[in-house]
């Protein structure tokens, strides 16, 4: 039986890759640091004898020189970070200590205690920053050719981070490949592009909106009202019922492009890569790009509230922006799609409508008393 050492385990990519590594019949164990509240909503579903959870400190090397040195495990998948962009702009020598001085306290355990254990690295999409790369084609039509262009990212696709998040993930992006090169570790670096799910975190945008949106069906509900933009009158910042208001969705920069897949298919690209021969850095994405905007029309949509009224329904409020932002991500997954023979299964309106419904019923369900906290920072 192979033993899987995962960081970040209480995070949404840990809890799947928990969930995968499992079923694969591997013994996992997971790392987290200490807390003093519960952080396992994400992992309490798990029941198996294979399973168990440590704590450790990312940022502390005895901590996690211990935790190679006790397992030598087959595996290390090193998912913990800081992992909000805006946050890192207000925390980033926090942000950095975790995201790259962590980095390196696993690989030099890995050198120094267990160097046939296999690394894999959560790289970003982030990374890339500004940069985008041109693909060229030309079509014919008639006598002539129709050209288009199309602005993707790739391996290939020089980096340029815009936040201290991207600059500290970057970092550890190059010190995987000194590692792997300089003392032939088998490590490697999945470059991944957005992925969301029913267990994403509240302050990511999409999880934002769709949590936004089940509280409003619920309130609609307790007003006796359908979703529908008539029954309502609304005012600078909030939704008014005749009886009740409820707050407007606050959002940032609503034209921000991203590549977003499900977490799902994602977390079986990190094993992947882990199962190849050599060691090596993979973009993760679907290919397809929506803005902000479009998630809300998609998602709106499924309430039954049309592209045109969605105005009405949120504003833009400027706490939300990043100093520099990162406009446009399109990733090319190429290379993962022949050597991994990875491909993503959930499209972007499944992932909306997942989520939504996740969020609506859990809504449902719960007390009375925490549904009246409806307030999303
Ligand atoms: P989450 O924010 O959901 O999870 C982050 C995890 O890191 C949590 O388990 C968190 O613990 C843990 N963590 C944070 N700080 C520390 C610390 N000091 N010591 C130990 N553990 C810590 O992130 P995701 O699951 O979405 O992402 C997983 C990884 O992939 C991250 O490294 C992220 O940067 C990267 N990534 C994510 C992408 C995405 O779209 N989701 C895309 C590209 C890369 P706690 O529960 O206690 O907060
Ligand atoms: P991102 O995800 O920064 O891409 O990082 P996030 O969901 O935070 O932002 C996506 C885009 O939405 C815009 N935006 C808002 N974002 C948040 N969080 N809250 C808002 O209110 C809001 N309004 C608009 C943002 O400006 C941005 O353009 C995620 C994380 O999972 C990283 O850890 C990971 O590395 C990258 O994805 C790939």
């Amino acid at each position: 039986m192979k033993t899987a050492l995962v960081t970040g385990i209480t995070g949404q990519d840990g809890s799947y890759l928990a969930d995968l590594l499992l079923q694969e019949g591997y013994r996992v164990i997971g790392l987290k640091r200490r807390t003093s509240t519960d952080t396992g909503t994400r992992i309490s579903h798990i029941e198996s004898n294979n399973f168990s959870v440590e704590e450790f400190e990312i940022a502390d090397s005895g901590s996690v020189y211990s935790a190679v040195e006790r397992h030598k495990p087959d595996e290390i998948y090193n998912l913990a970070a800081q992992s909000h962009v805006k946050t890192s702009f207000d925390q980033p020598c926090y942000t950095t200590q975790v995201n790259t001085l962590g980095v390196i306290n696993f690989l030099e355990a890995i050198r120094r205690f267990s160097p046939s254990t296999k690394f894999y690295q959560a790289s970003t999409s982030e990374m890339f920053g500004k940069n985008v790369d041109e693909e060229v084609s030309a079509e014919k039509q008639g006598d002539g050719y129709h050209v288009s262009s199309k602005s993707y990212q790739d391996e290939d696709t020089a980096f340029e981070p815009q936040s201290p998040y991207a600059a500290a993930k970057l970092a550890s992006h190059h010190l995987v490949r000194i590692y792997r090169e300089g003392y032939g570790l088998h490590a490697s670096c999945g470059i991944l592009f957005n992925h969301e799910s029913e267990r994403r975190g509240e302050q990511f945008v999409t999880r934002k909106i769709t949590k936004w949106i089940a509280k409003f069906v619920r309130w609609a509900e307790v007003q006796g009202l359908d979703t529908s933009a008539q029954h309502f009158e609304f005012t600078a910042d909030h939704i008014h019922s005749g009886r009740d208001s409820f707050p407007k969705l606050r959002l940032g920069n609503v034209e921000a492009f991203r590549d977003w897949g499900h977490a799902e298919d994602y977390v079986r690209a990190m094993w992947l890569m882990l199962q190849q021969e050599n060691p090596d850095d993979y973009v993760i994405a679907t290919g397809e790009t929506y803005s902000v905007y479009d998630f809300m029309v998609y998602a709106f949509e499924y309430i039954d509230i049309a592209k045109e009224d969605i105005k009405d329904f949120f504003v833009v409020d400027p706490e939300f922006y990043r100093p520099a932002e990162v406009e446009f991500l399109r990733g090319k997954p190429d290379k993962a799609n022949e050597n991994l023979n990875w491909k993503p299964w959930v499209s972007f309106k499944e992932l909306v409508h997942r989520m939504l419904e996740s969020d609506i019923n859990a809504e449902e369900t719960m007390e009375p008393t925490q549904q009246k906290v409806r307030f999303i920072p």
